[in-house]
């Protein structure tokens, strides 16, 4: 077995070198630095890593794509993807490996909520992360406790099956996604995560998070409409319901119905329904395009 551990890195050069040194002893390590304007290339290559360098920085889906298309070309069975900042721990790559080895998954995701380690994560950020699980799982429907997880190993199998786009697609949701779109096999594996490294997040929690929010329910909208647009409809048919009551109200204790609440309980009465006929016709073109 050929094992390739991918390591994309922006500006890493605080834990670059102590993470190729101990991912080593699992395989080659190809650090791919994505346009790192500090010494990141320069360590990982003096620790032993193959590097592949990004001119200008391109995002941390493109820079898997090229370890995964390096994998390919050069004949690797498998694939280990981790974070280069310390927050995975390289001698838990055996973990992730075993699944892979044994042909019980062609996708091996590292998960922080197996063990405990999820506990380590700030609480804004375990709100946000339980909303991105819980949509990635409606969209998917894979039962998966850690979508955003970095630390990862694929066969094959999988790689070959992955088309990661460039469109700004979080990585970590569309390889789910295209993967068991096609059947293949997703498990998870516990692992741990530190939150003591220097430099642990380099994107912005609030925006990322809503930006790869947005892109999962523009997904599961495109998959699975009826689900999201049932959602808003009843939604609106709630507020509808809400202002009729409210309109109505001071009718039933002798007085006059409020038109301004009447009439908004109209409108959402309408949006309510307009939703619903939308959920529907999208349902059968969705099904009409999977057939
Ligand atoms: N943010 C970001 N990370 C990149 C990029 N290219 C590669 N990476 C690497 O992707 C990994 C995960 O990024 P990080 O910001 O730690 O994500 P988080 O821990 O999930 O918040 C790190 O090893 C980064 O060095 C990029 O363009 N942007
Ligand atoms: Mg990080």
């Amino acid at each position: 077995m050929k094992i390739l551990i991918v390591i994309p890195a922006y500006n890493e050069e605080l834990t670059i070198g102590s993470v190729v040194a101990l991912a080593k002893k699992y395989g080659d390590v190809l650090v791919v630095d994505d346009g790192s304007k500090d010494k990141t290339s320069k360590i990982a290559q003096e620790v032993g890593a193959i590097v592949v360098k990004h001119e200008v920085n391109r995002g941390k889906g493109q820079a898997l794509k090229t370890g995964f298309n390096y994998a390919l070309h050069n004949d690797y069975d498998v694939v280990v993807c981790i974070d280069a900042d310390g927050q995975h721990n390289p001698e838990e790559i055996p973990l992730l490996l075993k699944p892979i080895l044994n042909d019980e998954a062609d996708l091996v995701i590292g998960s922080r909520y197996l063990n405990g380690a999820h506990k380590n994560i700030p609480l804004y950020r375990r709100v946000g992360l339980w909303i991105l699980n819980k949509t990635t799982v409606l969209a998917s429907g894979v039962k998966i406790t850690d979508s955003q997880s970095g630390f990862r190993a694929l066969n094959r199998r999988a790689l070959e099956s992955l088309e990661l786009s460039a469109n700004g697609y979080p990585v970590e949701s569309e390889m789910i996604h295209q993967l068991s779109e096609k059947g293949l096999r997703i498990t998870e594996v516990p692992i741990n995560v530190r939150y003591d490294v220097p430099k642990k997040h380099k994107k912005h929690p609030v925006s990322h998070g809503v930006g790869v929010l947005a892109k999962i329910i523009g997904l599961i909208g495109y998959k699975r409409p009826l689900l999201l647009f049932g959602t808003l409809s009843l939604l609106s048919f709630i507020a509808s319901g809400v202002l009729g009551y409210l309109a109505l109200k001071p009718y039933y204790a002798g007085g006059k119905v409020y038109l301004t609440q009447a009439i908004g309980a109209g409108i959402f009465a309408i949006i309510g329904i307009q939703l619903f006929i939308a959920g529907l016709t999208l349902n059968v073109l969705a099904r009409m395009v999977r057939e």
